[in-house]
């Protein structure tokens, strides 16, 4: 059929999924209303018209039989915890959601009423990174409640503030200006898996003679396609980068002029990276002496060097320091003054939304608290679901995340929500771990579904993701649920009755666009009819964007701090330094002696898509596998295929044995899945800990000792 004749109508919507490329995708609609293809929009300067292989298959995610279709609630005296796959609503009965709106407003009512609103607490990730769906109406609800607030740091609050710390804006290397790199650093970095994207530059950049260097102890998809993977022991990467400047500092391969100009703190750094030797280093990490040596000398002498840091090396426990250690590197060598040199962690603080106008912290003043209220740290899930008192939690309403599955120490997680006096409410698209433990499931859309904005963490454009289709069965959006519930709650402030399109027009007026000239003139009209925008930096096109070139640093002191005196205030060292975890090879007893990478699944999203059939296939050669260095596994006398323990204080899974050298001796990986997919229906996070990072306040999945053991020498 030639295109005049096709029926498709194509919208334009942009992937709403927790990963730094926030694709422009093209949706085509038949007559009928329903969506044919998706595809990756050519036209968009970082999607390059193509998307990963989770997202191509999403048709399947959206239409899977498995959706929730309506409101649903827990049949009486059926106890909470894991319910079959596939069978769970057995145990609910259907509601109609004016029932379902109704209970809910009553029960946290009634529940604020006796315990204090306080004792209420949501619980959101980022199921949706859209701007309205991550977080605009259910902040104005809870907030309006006195609900408990929920410091949300399960993912990026250690590196995030370690950057904070040095460069005081949240700003990176243009992802756009990385194919001009001849050095790519690939930093606890999984480009490959996490955020494909990059790819094409760090092709494009390779084609030109550039080398790309994948430290990461695993070897990722990025890794094996590597000029050099350095298999460095996890949580040591402050070492290593403070080797880097011992080399850097003695071999006068430092810029001088970008240092006296726009840091402080160089000497007092200088001073102490003198104290980290290559030797040392190598000691610490795994490398030789002479591959410290060699790695800070390229890095100083090629330009421009690009530094992809992502988030994986912030998930130890001293991660905040090695985050800050390693974002350091390029303004001791001036990296930022050539175009598509510097680092990138993160391109999110770019962006600035009116939070304000969206979120309404103010209302916390009108709640029956009339003060701000308590603060919750999500990565000590467990520990608020069990111990908390003051008062204890006894509503949780859980919407953009999976707890159950995703959340560290997960047997306190679990046992605090199974409790049966805990009022539990959950918002999703499929029957997850966390629904099994529900009094109330009520069914969400997915982002062809419903209206949003979004910024992205990974690249320049604002755009805005025009719904597609009808929302399946009778799910609703976020900002849909708590505008109802704040109505039927009583809650009179006309902020409760916006809709989507009105909170789009509050999302881009913002009166301190000074603080945030590139979003300034960037209209909703504008992005109705382009519906991507390139950021406007000053001076572009003619000169690309170039953050921290000349300056333009958020620090106290207007410069880049290698000396933090902020952080000095705080009690903490105001310089990097290596710290051993508590849990790691350094402080390993014989009880516990192997490094457990919990990792992610390249063709899942955190615990999204486990339970699509198209993606689980995708996965199926790692799916219940524990990685396994053959040294490792000779010495517990395990062979390929085995069942194998997995187990430390905090819990046991089991897994089927992979041995290879993927892994380095001393480390075992394996991958998040749903509880209830897993072989013995729980995951990795059985045995991760609520122990939080020196920085941040972040969870500590990469800071886990295990023992392995052939599951039939275990009792
Ligand atoms: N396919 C897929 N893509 C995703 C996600 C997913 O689950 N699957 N999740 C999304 C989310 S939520 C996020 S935050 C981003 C995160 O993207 P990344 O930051 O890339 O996240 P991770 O995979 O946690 O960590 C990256 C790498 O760090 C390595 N690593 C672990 N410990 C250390 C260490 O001590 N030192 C060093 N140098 N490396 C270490 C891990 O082995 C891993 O390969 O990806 C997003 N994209
Ligand atoms: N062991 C281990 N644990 C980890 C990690 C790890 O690497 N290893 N990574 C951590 C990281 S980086 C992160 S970011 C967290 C992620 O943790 P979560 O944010 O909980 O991420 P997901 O597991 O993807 O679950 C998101 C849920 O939101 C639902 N959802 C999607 N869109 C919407 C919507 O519009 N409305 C509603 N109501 N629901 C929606 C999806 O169906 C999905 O079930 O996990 C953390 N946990
Ligand atoms: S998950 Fe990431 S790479 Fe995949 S389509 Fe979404 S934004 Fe693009
Ligand atoms: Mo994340």
């Amino acid at each position: 059929m030639s295109q005049t004749e096709s029926p498709l109508r194509v919208v334009h919507t942009v992937c709403s999924h927790d990963c730094p490329d926030s694709c422009a995708v093209l949706v085509s609609v038949d007559a009928g209303g329903r969506a044919q293809k998706i595809a990756g929009d050519p036209s968009h300067a970082v999607t390059r018209g193509f998307l990963c292989g989770k997202v191509a298959r999403y048709l399947d995610r959206v239409y899977s039989p498995d959706r929730l279709l309506y409101p649903m609630r827990r049949r009486a005296g059926v106890a909470k915890g894991p319910l079959p796959a596939g069978r769970e609503a057995e145990s609910f009965e259907r509601i109609f959601w004016d029932e379902a709106l109704d209970t809910i407003a009553e029960r946290l009512a009634a529940i604020a009423k006796q315990h204090g609103p306080e004792s209420i607490l949501p619980y959101s990730y980022a199921g949706t990174i859209g701007v309205l769906g991550y977080g605009s109406m259910d902040r104005r609800f809870f907030h309006r409640l006195g609900a408990s607030q929920l410091d949300r740091t399960i993912c990026a609050t250690a590196g995030g503030d370690a950057f904070l710390s040095v460069y005081g804006r949240k700003l990176g290397t243009d992802t756009e200006q990385f194919h001009r790199a001849r050095l790519i650093i690939a930093w606890g970095a999984n480009i490959h898996g996490n955020s494909v994207h990059l790819w094409p530059q760090i092709e494009e950049a390779r084609r030109a003679g550039a080398r790309l260097i994948v430290i990461d102890p695993y070897q990722t998809r990025t890794a094996k396609l590597a000029d050099w993977h350095i298999a460095i022991h996890p949580g040591t990467d402050a070492a290593l980068a403070l080797g880097m400047m011992h080399v850097i500092f003695a071999e006068g391969l430092e810029d001088r002029a970008y240092i006296d100009q726009h840091t402080i703190g160089a000497k007092e750094l200088a001073i102490r990276a003198g104290e980290y030797t290559p030797e040392r280093v190598a000691a610490l990490t795994g490398m030789t002496a002479d591959e410290v040596r060699a790695l800070a000398r390229e890095y100083a002498t090629t330009k421009p060097a690009a530094i992809r840091l992502n988030y994986g090396i912030q998930r130890s426990e001293h991660g905040g320091t090695a985050a800050r250690a390693v974002c350091m590197l390029p303004l001791i060598t001036g990296a930022w003054k050539h175009l598509g040199g510097g680092v990138q962690l993160s391109t999110s603080g770019a962006f600035r939304f009116n939070a304000q106008a969206l979120e309404r912290p103010d209302l916390m003043y009108s709640s029956p608290l009339g003060r701000v209220a308590r603060v919750v740290n999500m990565s000590r899930l467990g520990h608020a679901l069990t111990e908390l008192s003051d008062p204890p939690v006894k509503a949780f309403f859980v919407y953009n995340s999976n707890p159950a599955a995703i959340a560290p120490n997960q047997n306190a997680v679990l046992r605090g929500m199974a409790r049966p006096d805990l009022f539990t409410v959950v918002h999703e698209q499929f029957w997850t771990d966390t629904a099994d433990y529900a009094d109330v499931v009520l069914p969400a859309t997915t982002f062809l579904e419903h209206t949003d904005i979004q910024g992205a963490y990974g690249h320049y454009h604002v755009q805005l993701s025009d719904q597609a289709i009808a929302p399946i069965g009778e799910a609703r959006s976020n900002v849909w649920l708590f505008g109802q519930l704040g109505q039927r709650i009583g809650f009179t402030e006309a902020c409760f009755r916006d809709t989507e399109q009105d909170m789009l027009t509050q999302v881009l007026s913002d009166e301190k666009h000074e603080t945030h000239p590139q979003m300034h003139g960037i209209t909703l009209d504008q992005l109705r009819t382009q519906h991507s925008v390139r950021l406007r930096w000053a001076g572009e096109p003619e000169a690309p964007f170039q953050p921290f070139a000349d300056g333009g640093f958020g620090t106290p002191s207007g410069k880049g701090e290698l000396f933090s005196a902020a952080l000095a205030e705080q009690g903490l060292d105001p310089l990097p330094s290596f710290k051993p975890a508590k849990e790691s090879r350094h402080t390993a007893d014989r009880a516990y002696p192997l490094e457990f990478l919990p990792r992610k699944a390249d063709n899942y999203m955190n615990s999204t898509f486990a339970n699509v059939a198209s993606h689980q296939k995708m996965e199926s050669a790692h799916t219940g596998r524990l990685e396994i260095h053959p040294d490792d596994a000779a010495h517990r006398g395990i062979q390929e295929g085995d069942a194998v323990d997995v187990f430390n204080d905090r819990g046991r899974i089991r897994l089927v044995a992979q041995i290879h050298t993927g892994v380095p001796a001393g480390v075992v990986a394996s991958r998040l899945n749903w509880n209830k997919l897993s072989p013995n229906g729980t995951n990795v996070n059985q045995l991760t800990s609520e122990r939080l990072t020196d920085i941040g306040r972040g969870p500590t999945f990469y800071s886990t000792l295990v023992e392995v053991a052939r599951a039939s020498h275990v009792g």
